[in-house]
C-alpha cells in the first residue's frame, strides 16, 4: 500500500524530472495528483504509462495528500504550501521560499540526513548549485574540517526553466543563421535588461542583492551555512551561466583545518563520499564534463589539486545534472528518507 502524492509544478523542467524520478526509484504511491497553474490544468501527462489529467493547484486539491512535492516558484509555495500542510501532508519544497526559515529544515541527505525528523509541516530542497557542492565536500569537511570555501559556477541554461533552454537554442541557431537577436528571457527573466547568452558567458544568476552579490550567489552562501550547520565557515561565491543546456559544473576552492596526507588521500577521501563519483584521471584526460552528467543522480568531482602556495588549499572541479541531483532527484531522495523514519502518514 502506497501513499497520495501531489505534484506542484508538474510540467515544468524540475517537474517532469521529479515524475521520473519517482517512477524509477518505484516510489510506493498510491494515487498521483499533477497539480499546475490554472494555464496547464485539464492538459495530460503519462505517470507510470497511464493518462494524468492535470488539476489546478489550489487549496483544496490537497485533501488526502501525504506527500506534496513543490516546484512551481517561491510564490506558489508560499501560498499552497500552507494549505497542503493543513490538510496533513509532508511537503518537500523545491524553490527559495522557505530555505532559510529557522523552523524549516534544509536538507541534502548525503549531509545532514537527520534533520528531516524536525520537520514541522515543510522540508526545505536547497539551490541546485548548493548540492552538488555540499554533497563534493561533505566527506572532506567530515575527516579534515572546512573553513573556507571560494567558488565559482558554469551553469546551465535549463537552471533558468524551460523558456530559458528554448531561447538558448532560438539565439543559436538565429546567430548561425547571421541573423539579430533580442534576448528576452536570460539573465533572469524578471530584471530590466536581456543578454544573449548563446555564444556567451554571463555573470549574473537571478537578481542583484544590495550587497553586491546576486541572490544565486547568496543562495550558494548561505544554504552552505546551513545544511553544514557552521555559521563560521567562509563562503565566497560567483555565479555564471554558460551556454550548456543541462548539467552545472563548478570550480572549488576549499581550505581545511588539517591539510590531507596526500593528494592521492584527498582523492580517496572523495571517492569514498556518499552520493559522488570520482572521475579523475589527468593522464588519460579524464575529468568531470556537463554533457556526461546529463540524466544521472552522481556528483561528479575531478581535477582535485593541493594549491601551490597554501598547504591545506585544494582545488576540485564538480559537475551535477542541476534537475536531477540539483532538484528532483534530492527532493524525492528526502521523500524516501521521510518515508523510512515514518514520517509520511
Ligand atoms: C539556476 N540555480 O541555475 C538556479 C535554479 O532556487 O531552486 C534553481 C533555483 C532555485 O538558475
Amino acid at each position: 500500500q502506497g501513499i497520495n502524492v501531489a505534484v506542484v509544478g508538474a510540467t515544468g523542467a524540475v517537474g517532469e524530472q521529479i515524475l521520473a524520478t519517482l517512477e524509477a526509484k518505484d516510489f510506493p504511491i498510491s494515487k498521483i495528483k499533477l497539480l499546475s497553474s490554472k494555464r496547464s490544468a485539464g492538459k495530460e501527462m503519462t505517470f507510470k504509462g497511464e493518462t494524468v489529467t492535470i488539476e489546478e493547484a489550489v487549496p483544496e486539491a490537497f485533501e488526502n495528500v501525504q506527500l506534496a512535492l513543490f516546484s512551481a516558484g517561491g510564490g506558489v509555495s508560499k501560498q499552497l504550501a500552507p494549505e497542503a500542510v493543513k490538510r496533513g501532508a509532508l511537503v518537500v519544497d523545491n524553490t527559495s521560499a522557505y530555505r532559510m526559515d529557522p523552523e524549516v529544515p534544509l536538507v541534502v541527505p548525503e549531509v545532514n540526513e537527520e534533520d528531516i525528523k524536525k520537520h514541522q509541516g515543510i522540508i526545505a530542497n536547497p539551490n541546485c548549485s548548493t548540492i552538488q557542492m555540499v554533497v563534493a565536500l561533505e566527506p572532506v569537511r567530515k575527516k579534515l574540517g572546512l573553513n573556507k570555501v571560494i567558488v565559482s559556477t558554469y551553469q546551465a541554461v535549463s537552471g533558468a526553466g524551460l523558456d530559458a533552454v528554448e531561447e538558448m537554442q532560438q539565439q543559436s541557431r538565429d546567430i548561425l543563421d547571421g541573423k539579430e537577436v533580442t534576448p528576452k528571457v536570460l539573465p533572469v527573466s524578471g530584471d530590466e535588461r536581456h543578454f544573449q547568452i548563446a555564444y556567451n558567458a554571463v555573470p549574473q544568476i537571478d537578481k542583484f542583492e544590495e550587497n553586491g552579490y546576486t541572490f544565486e550567489e547568496m543562495k550558494m552562501i548561505n544554504e552552505t551555512k546551513k545544511i553544514m550547520h557552521d555559521e563560521r565557515l567562509q563562503v565566497a561565491a560567483t555565479c555564471v551561466r554558460l551556454p550548456v543546456e543541462t548539467g552545472h559544473s563548478e570550480s572549488v576552492y576549499i581550505e581545511t583545518d588539517q591539510p590531507a596526507e596526500s593528494v592521492a588521500a584527498m582523492k580517496q577521501l572523495i571517492a569514498e563520499g556518499d552520493g559522488i563519483t570520482l572521475q579523475d584521471d589527468p593522464s588519460n584526460q579524464v575529468y568531470p564534463l556537463a554533457v556526461d552528467s546529463v540524466g544521472l543522480p552522481d556528483v561528479f568531482v575531478g581535477r582535485i589539486r593541493q594549491d601551490l602556495d597554501t598547504e591545506n588549499g585544494y582545488h576540485l572541479w564538480v559537475v551535477s545534472d542541476n534537475l536531477v541531483k540539483g532538484a528532483a532527484y534530492n527532493s524525492v531522495q528526502i521523500a524516501e528518507r521521510a518515508l523510512a523514519y515514518g514520517l509520511l502518514k
